[in-house]
């Protein structure tokens, strides 16, 4: 039985959906971010990056999101492209979500929602970073039925964790992303990314953005405190 360490934050919640779409057997193993959980060493020792989500499938380790979702493809065999020349568009696809949509993505959440000071030089930058992106996604989704040709891979997963975000990322700017809203629309409707979003309801995550949370979330606003 694969342990998957998870929170309901979009990089785990790709893998939720993988697993679900793969009909994979899975232990949901909570890691609530907001009390600190992913800084404790039990945890360091599965992720040095001390960031959800990771699995541990036997005595096979693996961490970050997308590096999961490509291990379970190729573990199962199941949602790879059709033809073996779309690999290499497939490992493009999966490192420009990992690299660029997800960080771009959550940083211009991070400077919008919860900087202590609202810093008109990195709003625009990740805004303008976040939906050059999400544009770069929805022209391609607009010559292509999925991210990788005709046929639905773990590549559409990737982007499902971040793509179901779009209006909260977005605000205002989501409403032209109409190809990325067909995609997730789509995805939302599978029984698999039902079960997926469920999770949330297994465990009780801290809501509350307290000092505890802060702390645990942005560690490098308290360096100075720490040092002294
Ligand atoms: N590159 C990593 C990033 C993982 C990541 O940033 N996870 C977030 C949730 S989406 C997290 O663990 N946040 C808690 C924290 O930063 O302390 C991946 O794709 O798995």
């Amino acid at each position: 039985m694969i342990k998957f360490y998870y929170s309901t934050a979009p990089n785990p919640m790709k893998v939720a959906l993988c697993l679900e779409e793969m009909g994979l057997a899975y232990e949901p193993i909570p890691i609530d971010t907001r009390k600190g959980a992913q800084h404790r060493p039990e945890y360091l020792a599965i992720n040095p990056n001390g960031k959800v989500p990771s699995i541990v499938d036997g005595d096979v380790t693996v961490f970050d999101s997308n590096a999961i979702v490509l291990y379970l493809a190729e573990k199962t065999g199941k949602f790879l492209p059709a033809k073996k020349e779309q690999r290499g568009p497939m490992l493009s696809w999966l490192m420009f979500i990992a690299s660029g949509v997800g960080p771009f993505s959550g940083q211009y959440v991070h400077f919008k929602v919860y900087a202590p000071e609202k810093i008109a030089y990195a709003l625009n930058r990740y805004e303008f970073e976040a939906l050059r992106h999400w544009n770069i996604v929805d022209a391609h989704l607009a010559k292509s039925k999925y991210m990788v040709g005709d046929t639905y891979t773990v590549v559409d997963m990737a982007l499902w964790g971040w793509a179901r975000l779009v209006p909260n990322i977005l605000g205002d700017h989501a409403a032209k992303l109409t190809n990325v809203k067909r995609l997730v629309d789509e995805i939302n409707a599978r029984p698999a990314s039902q079960k997926a979003i469920a999770l949330k309801d297994r465990h009780a995550f801290k809501t509350e953005m307290d000092d505890e949370a802060k702390r645990a979330m942005f560690p490098g606003n308290y360096r100075a405190q720490a040092a002294g």
